[in-house]
């Protein structure tokens, strides 16, 4: 017994000492030096017997096989780690990186979420999730539910929507720009109630209270029988019989009726039968009506474009205690948005039509121009840039500097969930309010080392927030701009 303890202690030191010194082994692809120095070690206790010997360089070979195996594991993930960082850029996302949850003839759903699987870049945005919804012409998509809280924008398209409260379903129509929140859990359908147009609708998804779990966009669904498969299908006959009160034979005809699918066509009458009516209660239902992000006054207007906001503190808003806000860039055609940062909001942008460009500055990514073994002994900053249409998602970090620029073509328009919106505020790199012509004279003159009114003529401009793209006259400096 005490033999086998003392055989134990060597070995454990060794292996402690081992795993120290581990990093400074060189050269363990033959034969590892640990491994002679591990057998010598068990050669030298005089306290073993030649079985306690044999055992002890038992566990050193087995000792030095699971070291190399942990070694090989990690340079593997290493390299898959590096391979990921410099091939993708982490923070835009195109339509084939989006799962797609629902695919049926009549619509369809697809969803970005558990986004620091994708990158480590973007681990202040992992516990959300967006879905985007297209549904065709009069196609219902069954009712719902999911565990996190859903912010729904409607992009496109004229969709009627159901929520369901304990003990009854409140019906409202949904306009371009509306935004519905649906709280956590609650039961939901859509109906697009346009014979022609689809209706495209962005479903944001935060966790149900701060510091709750990730989401995870599996929705449970309530109707639909076996194929697709209803949530209700999933506990025992037994169970079914008793909760529904009914027999098996009864159950089967309801719960396997249904064989269309989450999203099929329905027919006009029936969509008719689902428009929402007019409200007798005066005080309202249990869910806040849709709010239009247009109905509020631009925070910044002009030609050249508008941006509209729609934030925690506006009433009526059914954002209201959440940290979110919701914003929609027009970006008109040839023109382009300052370079600015938020202070405070990760923001998380749906291009929904028209074309152009992203730029963003980000320190965090290894320079295309340096090698990513080179000591960070510099700041570098790296030009992400993208090209925009609809359907692309982009990620703006909170303190990123970044620009959108639109086609000579068409709007651009983009919807943006910024989280971690309280306090936050969009400061501009240059325009008629910008943090450069605010910096105080003297330090102006130092950081420029130029006399500050210099500074001011290249900073400042009569424009706030949306300027002219004049790319043509300056094509020399954009050139230089993008790698
Ligand atoms: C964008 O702005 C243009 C010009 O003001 C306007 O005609 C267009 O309807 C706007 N688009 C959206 C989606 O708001
Ligand atoms: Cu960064």
């Amino acid at each position: 017994m005490a033999i086998k303890t003392k055989l134990s202690l060597t070995i454990f030191l060794f292996f402690l000492l081992a795993l120290l010194c581990s990093n400074l082994a060189v050269g363990r692809k033959e034969k590892d030096p640990e491994l002679t120095t591990c057998k010598d070690q068990c050669d030298m206790q005089r306290q073993y017997d030649e079985e306690d010997k044999r055992i002890c360089m038992e566990r050193c070979d087995d000792y030095i096989k699971k070291k190399q195996e942990r070694q090989k594991h990690k340079e593997h993930e290493e390299e898959e780690e590096q391979e990921q960082e410099e091939d993708e850029n982490p923070y835009v996302f195109e339509d084939n990186d989006f799962e797609t949850k629902i695919d049926t003839k009549d619509g369809r759903v697809l969803i970005l979420n558990k986004f620091n699987e994708k990158s480590k870049l973007l681990k202040n945005i992992e516990n959300y999730g967006l879905a985007v919804l297209e549904i065709k012409a009069n196609a219902f998509l069954s009712p719902h539910h999911y565990d996190s809280e859903a912010i729904l924008f409607n992009i496109k398209g004229r969709g009627i929507i159901g929520l369901v409260a304990e003990d009854r379903t409140e019906r409202f129509n949904l306009e371009e720009g509306d935004i519905m929140r649906v709280p956590a859990g609650t039961p939901m359908y859509l109906v697009n109630r346009d014979e022609n147009e689809k209706l495209y609708i962005a479903a944001f998804h935060m966790p149900p209270s701060s510091g709750s779990a990730p989401v995870n966009l599996e929705p449970f669904f309530e109707s639909a029988g076996r194929k697709p498969e209803s949530v209700l299908n999933t506990f025992s006959s037994k169970v079914l019989q008793a909760a529904l009160k009914s027999s098996k034979g009864e159950l089967e005809t309801v719960l396997d009726e249904q064989k269309k699918g989450r999203i099929f066509k329905i027919e006009k009458e029936d969509v008719r039968g689902l428009a929402p009516k007019k409200s007798l209660w005066p005080f309202g239902g249990p869910f806040k009506s849709p709010f239009n992000i247009f109905s509020n006054n631009p925070a910044f207007s002009n030609k050249f474009g508008s941006l509209f906001e729609v934030g925690p503190s506006q009433e009526k808003s059914g954002l209201e205690g959440l940290n979110l806000m919701l914003t929609l860039a027009n970006i008109t055609k040839g023109s382009m948005s300052t370079i600015h940062y938020n202070t405070n909001a990760n923001k998380i942008a749906l291009v929904i039509d028209g074309e152009g460009e992203l730029e963003m500055a980000c320190p965090h990514m290894p320079s295309s121009s340096s090698n990513s073994r080179q000591k960070k002994s510099s700041i570098s900053y790296h030009n992400i840039n993208a090209k925009l249409r609809p359907g692309v998602m982009f990620v703006v970090p909170a303190g990123h500097p970044f620009v959108n620029i639109a086609s000579k073509k068409k709007n651009l328009i983009v919807v943006c969930f910024e989280v971690n919106a309280q306090r936050n505020k969009k400061l501009a790199l240059a325009g008629k309010k910008n943090i450069v012509s605010a910096l105080d004279k003297a330090a102006k003159e130092v950081a420029f080392d130029i006399a500050a009114e210099k500074v001011d003529e290249v900073f400042e401009r009569k424009e706030e927030f949306f300027f002219p793209y004049d790319n043509e006259e300056r094509k020399e400096e954009h050139g230089r701009a993008v790698v």
